[in-house]
């Protein structure tokens, strides 16, 4: 197939999802045409068969916004007919499936297909607001197909944008050759010198990532064992979050990675991911931790239960409650057997449920389901 996918390329999730699936199709011998402003930053080396495509926003003094919705269109439009596309996929409703709705209107009556895939805040957060409302409600409903990360999500889609269409689950996804090597304790010394437990966390360091709470899992876990905080990404809470480090005198004991492209090696070292989020549609760091043998504590929102098991692979405790959370990561991390069995668990639930193995083909599978859509 020739696909065209529309993604951020910023270090969030819905990009990396996307990219990810773009590196999968390819593999398979699908003609891959990736959009966006910039080249997504899992997308910077060669892949054979991905062909990246970079809109330009013209500026222009009347400008006072400018229009990269209109640009995108444009770009699409282009593609599909010097490549001749079969289907847009568009990661993110807003601008993106907005925009590919309009390249399909501007090619009819060629029969261009526009599937879009929903990730989580242009449903519960940024869509909510009033002026996206009524797009994002006409977008899922004039997609071919639509598709969400979770059930949650899905429930979420139908209820907040009263949707009749079918919405397909598909599930965030992980390469799990990639955890193959591993804790490498060598890397974990960088950290932890003197045999300290290493806390995680990964995300944007945005206001609903709640980093302020990780900081204060950690101050109790700190006083209870040995152990070290690693912070990675960037965002505009990390002023804050630096702050709260230095009052809560743990300077010593916390280090800021910024953002990073990779992020398994890092995980590969770490004993226990932070993720206590006010929502998430489904935490694709949690199941990177994962994949990478490491249990995850966070809240329990959104579509976390379905990736994260209570008791099993993590603990998943109501938004807030930092009490709770420290006092499992303590536990867990005192009783060495038990921390390696919920490692162990959290490895087999990443490559049994959530592998890009079985998660592509679905992919692939709708994308044939909708190019056969009206045909007898
Ligand atoms: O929440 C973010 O930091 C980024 C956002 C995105 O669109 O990139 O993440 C959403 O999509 C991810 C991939 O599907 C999900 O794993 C995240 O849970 C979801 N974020 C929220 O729902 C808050």
């Amino acid at each position: 197939m020739k696909i065209g996918i529309v993604c951020y390329p910023t270090h969030g999730g819905s990009g990396v999802i996307a990219s990810e699936l773009a590196i999968g199709l390819a593999a398979k011998g699908h003609e891959i045409h990736v959009v966006s402003y910039a080249t997504p930053f899992r997308l910077r080396s060669f892949h054979k068969n991905i062909f990246i495509h970079e809109v330009e926003v013209a500026s222009y003094p009347l400008f006072k916004y400018p229009p990269y919705a209109l640009e995108l269109a444009t770009k699409l439009v282009e593609l599909v007919e010097e490549y001749q596309l079969e289907i847009i996929h568009a990661h993110y409703a807003i601008p993106h499936a907005a925009s590919a709705y309009l390249a399909k209107q501007i090619l009819a009556p060629r029969q261009i297909k526009m599937i879009t895939t929903l990730h989580g805040t242009d449903i519960t957060l940024v869509g909510l607001e009033q002026s996206f409302h009524k797009v994002v409600k006409f977008v899922i409903e004039q997609s071919d197909g639509v598709t969400v990360v979770s059930e949650f999500l899905r429930r979420q889609t139908i209820e907040e944008f009263d949707i009749q269409r079918e919405i397909r689950v598909i599930y965030n996804f992980v390469d799990t050759t990639r955890a193959n090597l591993g804790p490498t304790p060598s890397q974990k010394d960088t950290f932890a010198p003197n045999g300290e437990s290493v806390l995680m966390h990964a995300s944007n360091f945005r206001e609903l990532k709640r980093v302020g709470d990780v900081v204060q899992i950690f101050a109790h876990v700190h006083e209870r064992i040995p152990a070290k905080l690693v912070l990675i990404g960037e965002g505009p809470d990390q002023p804050h979050i630096q702050q709260l480090v230095k009052e809560l005198n743990l300077s010593d004991s916390v280090v800021f990675l910024g953002a990073l492209d990779q992020v398994e090696p890092l995980f590969r070292c770490a004993d226990l991911f932070l993720l206590p989020s006010e929502q998430e549609s489904f935490g694709l760091s949690a199941l990177e931790a994962m994949m990478c043998g490491v249990p995850v504590i966070g809240s329990d929102v959104g579509g976390m239960p379905e990736v994260i098991t209570h008791g099993e692979t993590g603990y998943l405790y109501p938004v807030g409650d930092t009490q709770s959370m420290a006092q499992s990561a303590v536990s867990l991390l005192s009783n060495s057997v038990e921390h390696e069995r919920f490692r162990q668990a959290a490895r087999v639930r990443a490559q049994e449920h959530f592998n890009a193995d079985d998660l592509i083909p679905q992919y692939e599978a709708f994308y044939l389901e909708i190019l056969n859509q009206g045909k007898s």
